[in-house]
């Protein structure tokens, strides 16, 4: 089999985005016994499907695990649900745009739900001692985007992950911790690699 997981370039006010460097370390590695391959997507409404269906077509995935950032979460959050919205809320993407309260396909269905097992995967994650949660909404930005388009345009498992800062990113977003302020979530890198490992793990099971 072939597992299929991407992550996403820098995007918004963030210098790193974890779900990139995610990608790239599980680019070429076994998973469960199988082959991944890990791609990075640009953060940019038109492009988000059309890059992901040049990745099906070229390697014919088994399964797939988008993974984006979300600054703030504190877990590894495996997305239950894509919408048909796009809306870039306070951040337009990297090519500019900033969709308000738009449809993604016009004629497609108002959501999907993912066609991994979502729940299971968070049962993996936190028997391994990975904090995980399911989340019941991946937002109106290319997140979603990227999974609704997935669900809606192609017959292949398909799932997201929303991933924490990494401590160092964590510290380059802090609001002047040495004054009181506050210092959003962070969770290791190793930690997040693992923790997407055992979501391809457990959607091939
Ligand atoms: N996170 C954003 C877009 C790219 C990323 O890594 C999101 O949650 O939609």
């Amino acid at each position: 089999m072939t597992l299929l997981c991407t992550g996403y370039e820098p995007f918004g006010d963030h210098e790193t985005n974890p779900s990139e460097r995610v990608a790239r370390e599980l680019d070429g590695a076994t998973v469960a016994g199988h082959e991944a391959v890990g791609a990075v997507l640009p953060v940019e409404f038109d492009n988000v499907a059309d890059e992901l269906a040049a990745l099906i077509d070229e390697h014919d995935p088994d399964a797939v695990i988008a993974t984006g950032l979300a600054g703030g979460r504190s877990t590894v959050s495996v997305e239950r649900v894509a919408v048909n919205v796009d809306d870039a809320v306070t951040v337009p993407d990297n090519a500019d745009n900033s969709p308000y309260n738009e449809r993604i396909e016009p004629a497609g269905a108002d959501a999907h739900f993912a066609t991994i097992p979502v729940v299971e995967s968070v049962e993996a994650l936190l028997e391994a001692g990975i904090p995980a949660r399911v989340s019941n909404s991946a937002g109106t930005h290319c997140c979603n985007h990227a999974l609704y388009s997935l669900l809606e345009n192609h017959d292949v498992p398909s799932g997201f992950v929303h991933l924490p800062f990494t401590p160092k990113g964590a510290v380059s977003e802090a609001e002047a911790p040495e004054r009181g302020g506050s210092v959003p979530a962070s969770l290791p890198l190793s930690l997040q690699v693992d923790g997407v490992r055992r979501v391809l793990a457990t959607t091939v099971a």
